[in-house]
């Protein structure tokens, strides 16, 4: 991906997950943004971003972050909010037997302490497979990978999403269902 598509995408991530208001712009309650609105805003507000290069990026993400509306008028991400009062509306969901989360070293007392908190965000997100929690884990360091007893989890009523990318997502992991490799 080029830098112009890379700097775009983190840009519609802090404006599309986390704040909105920095071009002065809304998010409706399921998350979406008007495009028409979104542009004109980014551009009077310095950041360049056409209608085109703004569907390039949600083309070529190599997460799938962002979603187009069925009739093209508004884009949303697909995870990873903090924002308030944004609900995907996703439907709770079966998990795998297990998934997966990539940390690092600083946050296993924590971790251990007090389970997996979702923090700033909406949810804890889970990978399904140790590949992409190793990815996540590297954004901070050397990943540590936690297996979470996804399907135990569920069984004592824990529930489950899975956005529109993949990432499965839950409100809180606690200690018994983590485990260290
Ligand atoms: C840690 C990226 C101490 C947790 C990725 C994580 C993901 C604790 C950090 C998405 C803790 C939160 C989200 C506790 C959790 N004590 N540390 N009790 N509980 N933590 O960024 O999962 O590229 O909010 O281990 O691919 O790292 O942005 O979550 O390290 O899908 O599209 O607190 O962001 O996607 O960090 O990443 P984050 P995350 P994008």
């Amino acid at each position: 991906m080029n830098k112009q598509l890379v700097t775009t995408s983190k840009f519609l991530s802090l404006v599309l997950r986390h704040q909105p208001d920095v071009i002065g712009i809304e998010l409706d309650s399921e998350g979406w943004a008007d495009i028409d609105r979104l542009i004109k805003n980014a551009n009077a507000r310095g950041t360049a971003i056409s209608l085109d290069l703004l569907h390039e990026v949600v083309a070529t993400s190599d997460k799938k972050r962002f979603a187009l509306s069925d009739d093209g008028l508004c884009i949303r991400a697909n995870q990873g909010h903090s924002v308030e009062g944004v609900d995907l509306k996703l439907e709770p969901i079966e998990p795998p037997e297990l998934l997966y989360h990539g940390t690092v070293e600083p946050f296993l007392a924590g971790i251990r302490e007090k389970g997996l908190l979702k923090r700033s965000r909406h949810h804890v997100h889970l990978s399904a497979d140790k590949e992409t929690a190793t990815k996540v884990g590297q954004r901070r360091g050397k990943p540590i990978i936690l297996t979470i007893s996804a399907a135990r989890m569920h069984a004592a009523g824990h529930t489950f999403y899975l956005s529109a990318n993949g990432v499965w997502l839950t409100d809180a992991v606690p200690t018994e269902f983590i485990e260290l490799d």
